[in-house]
């Protein structure tokens, strides 16, 4: 059967390229299989996060959830941390991994940076603690950005050597990632050649969720772009990094592709084009903002939602882990 699972970490404001990339691709699933949808905390904390923030990002995370359209009655909201079995499945994975898998992971080199020896053990293992999260709900599909691609490929590393090791073929079902959509990888609005993200110090760089309609507008205005009018076929974007990422943001945000964006904008230049697309950012963007508020100002909802989804996901959670430990060999109260 499937079973559709993602998350989105805890560690700051969201941005358009969460929305696209998965926020929006939630939604539009939640009506197709079971959708689980959690607030990676544990993930969150691979890097310092002030407990009080931290709060208050769990909370909004989940109101961002249900303000893109995520109804908590279809689809199962909860943060990581409210069920303990993701970690105690972590463990059981840290012991099925490879350290030279590990080693290849991309992500942990970026994010450690120079010095490799300060960063956490968590930001490590991070990968591994992402595989729990998907086997431990034995979801089929996961969808996700581009940037996530080579974790994925990890966790289905993962389920394959356990199913080989303790001789159960197919326990664990390989996870297809369901990378889809035009704005799988939104660029930075200052550098084509960067990955729009929570960590660039520039704000100019991405659109935040919580900007208001002027801030949306003057970062659009401002964003980087060739000198070259729109081009008339969408190979005409190859090689222009910047044109490509605002055709693609559009794209995105009105349900078309790169090819109905050229064939209404090609050959027209960006002092058409960037108002066009502002305005469309801000007409999608501000009801979920708004609704964003509201949450947030009393958190009572999104409480009983995140809740009710934390009970939902630990039956099935138990289950799993239950399974494992017997599996593998560990001593359970007969
Ligand atoms: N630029 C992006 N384009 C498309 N999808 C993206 N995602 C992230 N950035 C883009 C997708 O959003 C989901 C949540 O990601 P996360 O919680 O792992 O956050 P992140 O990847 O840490 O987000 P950032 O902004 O990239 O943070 P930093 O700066 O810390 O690295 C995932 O599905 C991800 O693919």
């Amino acid at each position: 059967p499937r079973r559709i699972l993602s998350g989105i970490q805890a560690s700051g404001a969201l941005h358009l390229g969460n929305y696209l990339g998965a926020l929006k691709r939630f939604v539009a699933l939640q009506d197709e299989a079971p959708l689980f949808v959690f607030v990676a905390d544990l993930h969150a904390i691979t890097v310092w996060q002030d407990p009080a923030v931290l709060t208050a990002q769990t909370r909004e995370i989940a109101a961002a959830y249900i303000a893109s359209g995520l109804d908590p009655d279809k689809a199962v909201i909860f943060p990581q941390s409210a069920v303990p079995q993701h970690a105690e499945l972590a463990w059981v994975f840290n012991c099925v991994a490879r350290l030279g898998w590990l080693d290849r992971m991309t992500q942990f080199k970026e994010k450690s940076g120079k010095h490799k020896e300060r960063a956490s053990v968590g930001l490590y293992t991070y990968p591994v603690l992402q595989a729990a999260d998907i086997l431990l709900y034995k979801a089929t599909e996961v969808p996700v950005g581009e940037d996530q691609k080579q974790h994925l490929e990890l966790t289905r590393d993962i389920a394959a050597k356990f199913n080989t090791d303790f001789g159960r073929p197919g326990y664990f079902p390989l996870p297809e990632p369901v990378i889809q959509g035009p704005a799988t990888r939104v660029m930075s609005l200052r550098d084509g050649a960067a990955k729009m993200s929570k960590s660039d110090p520039s704000d100019q760089s991405r659109i935040n969720l919580t900007d208001d309609a002027d801030a949306i507008v003057a970062k659009v205005r401002k964003a980087k772009t060739d000198p070259e009018p729109l081009p008339e076929t969408v190979e005409g974007l190859d090689g222009r990094p910047e044109a490509k990422n605002l055709v693609a943001i559009y794209a995105a945000l009105s349900d078309s592709t790169a090819a109905e964006v050229i064939a209404r904008f090609g050959g027209q230049g960006f002092g058409a084009f960037k108002p066009a697309l502002a305005e469309l950012a801000v007409e999608a963007l501000a009801p979920v903002t708004a609704e964003m508020r509201r949450l947030m100002a009393d958190p009572a909802e999104i409480d009983r939602a995140l809740a009710k989804g934390a009970e939902q996901a630990r039956a099935i959670a138990e289950v799993t882990v239950a399974e494992v430990k017997d599996i593998v060999g560990f001593w359970r109260a007969p």
